[in-house]
């Protein structure tokens, strides 16, 4: 196993080893894996084109790491424990074993619909083992897989679908979330009615008792193909580089760039990220309630903690179902020792008041995590106090898609919380604080955007199909360094605080979106001439979204719940404004550019620094959007 830190000695000893000596630190750390051929090189990198080699020459399949290799010592431990929506459906104990088993059958099956190594495969699935499974099974056979969030549109889906060119898609009949029963296989029909030409099977679980549509042509019920397949499937020999999987995230431009992990370093990391992070300890119950949809569930929830042979608990669920008490049933239920959840869950719990989590038991708790997007004071010390009876260190962690695991957190009961810092980087993480010039600020008590200035293992290699996009977002803002697009602040003790984005990215309940993606989906609408979207603060989501529009015709309320619609149509619901002002003009400089400062600072209610308007193009706009404010 790899390197677990013990105390703050430890800690300090570790991290400046690792920042001195990264290649003999993650060499260490990689020893313990079963690889079937060791590396030639640890390292070889250059952030200018970029290229990113860990682990060179090594090959090794990661499903023998998170599966095969428990299977001596551990083969009867629950690896995923799944609780279902309904909490009177029985939980599911799925062992090691059994879960190799259930992934060497998806394997078998995907190659009997024709998958193989390289071939891309997308998920659109609720939270149910077998999209665990599936994504498990993919990496088995080398089949590259990309996971699309169930919340997304017909037209989101599509979108993926076309750009990774995907073979396959997985999904289920039905989504249980709450209350509401999902017709997710409809939303795949859609897409598949729209494009999708790459795809020659739909792979479909079932989840529900009502009928589905089907499709002779394409579709295959999971049960009919999977459970009679072979519970032995040979682990496909990839190379460290090899891609392991795709995920879609936001950027400052209108569409969602594909992130690519590769097998080597992103095993080693997830690994080594997760037991330090999380201090498990064998026989502890961890639960992480992200949906794998996003990188924290592929990272924490299935291969961060399965390569370090833990109890990862999986929810079916949503926190308010079927009372605002679930979080605490299932900590109480299964005895969970380490939770980690968003801040925006945390807000939402926060106002359904203290007797929810006052009426369990929650004295198993050790550890409580955070992560998506900046905690705030209140929700921080809620947690800390009815959560965690001030007995559990709070660990806010803060990361992303494209790093692919947690870069800096406070270590539970190893350096201290602060609330709201995200303190300290992990071993091997080097960030560094840049002014808007690049040049780097020394010292502490200092401001500025957020950088990395050498690679760590599970580094992105590349946005999927354009590497041009890749060096442009993250290695082009400032040569020689990996850009995350946000700011932050190094405090007199030298602790990071992760501020929140500086692009046009904006985090709605932890979900990162574009505000050009939204505003290109408003655009759709017919009468809509042009928008443009701003975050503002939001008391449960973080950040809300402002959409300001030109329209064509007569305002009405018709047309407003109709821009809605067609969000949620192109994008999802996820993405729906919460407030739309039909404006008569957009402030813009003589460029054309829209002044977004400005429209965010309107939507913010910060209409006594307006900064200086006179070198707008129309500056007289400004006091009529103000006037319209919502
Ligand atoms: C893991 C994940 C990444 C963006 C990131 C930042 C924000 C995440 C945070 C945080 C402050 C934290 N973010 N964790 N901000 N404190 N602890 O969320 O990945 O969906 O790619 O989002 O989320 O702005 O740049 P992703």
């Amino acid at each position: 196993m790899t390197h677990q830190i013990k105390d703050l000695a430890d800690y300090k000893k570790t991290y400046e080893h690792s920042i001195k000596n990264p290649e003999a630190f993650w060499e260490s750390e990689a020893e313990s894996f079963t690889w079937m051929k060791k590396w030639d090189k640890v390292l070889e990198w250059n952030f200018d084109e970029p290229k990113i080699e860990w682990f060179k020459g090594a090959k090794l399949n990661i499903t023998v790491n998170c599966l095969d290799r428990h299977i001596k010592d551990r083969g009867d431990q629950t690896a995923l424990l799944w609780e279902a929506n309904d909490p009177s459906e029985p939980s599911k104990h799925i062992s090691y074993s059994e879960l190799l088993g259930k992934v060497c059958q998806c394997a078998n099956a995907l190659k009997e619909l024709g998958i193989g190594k390289g071939d891309r495969v997308v998920f659109y699935m609720p939270m149910v083992p077998e999209l665990a499974i599936g994504v498990l099974a993919c990496a088995r056979i080398g089949a590259i897989h990309s996971v699309v969030f169930a919340g997304f549109s017909a037209q989101a889906l599509a979108d993926r679908v076309d750009d990774a060119q995907a073979k396959m898609i997985i999904c289920s009949d039905y989504n249980n979330r709450g209350a509401k029963h999902i017709a997710v296989k409809d939303v795949v029909d859609e897409a598949m009615d729209k494009s999708c030409n790459s795809v020659e099977h739909v792979l479909v679980q079932k989840n529900g008792n009502n009928e589905v549509n089907w499709s002779d042509d394409t579709d295959v019920w999971w049960h009919e193909i999977v459970d009679k397949q072979s519970k032995e499937c040979e682990p496909e020999e990839m190379d460290a580089e090899d891609m392991l999987f795709i995920l879609y995230t936001s950027g400052s431009t209108g569409k969602p760039k594909g992130v690519v992990h590769t097998c080597g370093g992103y095993m080693v990391y997830t690994c080594s990220s997760f037991r330090n992070v999380f201090q498990y300890k064998d026989g502890d119950v961890y639960w992480c309630t992200a949906d794998i949809g996003w990188i924290t569930g592929h990272s924490y929830i299935v291969y961060g903690p399965l390569l370090a042979g833990a109890t990862s608990l999986m929810f079916e669920g949503v926190p308010t179902y079927p009372d605002a008490g679930r979080f605490w049933h299932i900590c109480e239920k299964h005895k969970v020792n380490q939770f980690y959840t968003a801040p925006t869950a945390i807000r939402a719990l926060m106002a359904c008041g203290n007797n929810w989590p006052d009426n369990y038991d929650l004295s198993s708790l050790k550890l409580l995590g955070s992560v998506g997007e900046p905690i705030n004071e209140e929700a921080w010390h809620w947690y800390d106090e009815h959560i965690g009876k001030k007995n559990s260190p709070i660990i806010d962690t803060w990361w992303q898609t494209e790093t692919g695991g947690i870069m800096i957190t406070p270590l539970p009961g190893i350096t201290d919380a602060k609330p709201t810092f995200a303190s300290y980087p992990l071993p091997g993480i080097q960030p560094i604080l840049l002014d808007s010039d690049g040049n780097i600020l020394e010292g502490n008590n200092v401001e500025g955007l957020l950088c990395v200035n050498f690679p760590w293992p599970s580094i992105l290699r590349t946005t999927y199909g354009d590497h041009a996009r890749c060096k442009l977002t993250y290695f082009s803002a400032f040569p020689g360094y990996y850009f995350t697009g946000d700011g932050a602040r190094r405090d007199e003790d030298g602790r990071i605080r992760v501020i929140g984005r500086v692009d046009d990215v904006l985090n709605v309940s932890g979900h990162r979106m574009g505000t050009a993606e939204v505003e290109n989906a408003i655009n759709e609408h017919e009468n809509v001439i042009e928008s443009a979207v701003v975050g503002y603060p939001h008391d449960i989501k973080g950040q809300g979204i402002y959409a300001y529009v030109i329209i064509n015709g007569v305002p009405s309320d018709d047309i407003i719940n109709e821009i809605r619609a067609v969000v949620t149509r192109e994008i999802g619901p996820i993405a729906k404004p919460d407030k739309i002002q039909v404006v008569p003009g957009l402030p813009k400089t003589r460029s054309g550019k829209i002044m977004r400062r400005i429209l965010r600072k309107i939507a913010s209610n910060e209409l006594s620094n307006m900064g200086d308007v006179s070198t707008l193009l129309n500056p007289e706009v400004v006091d009529e959007v103000i006037a319209g404010r919502l």
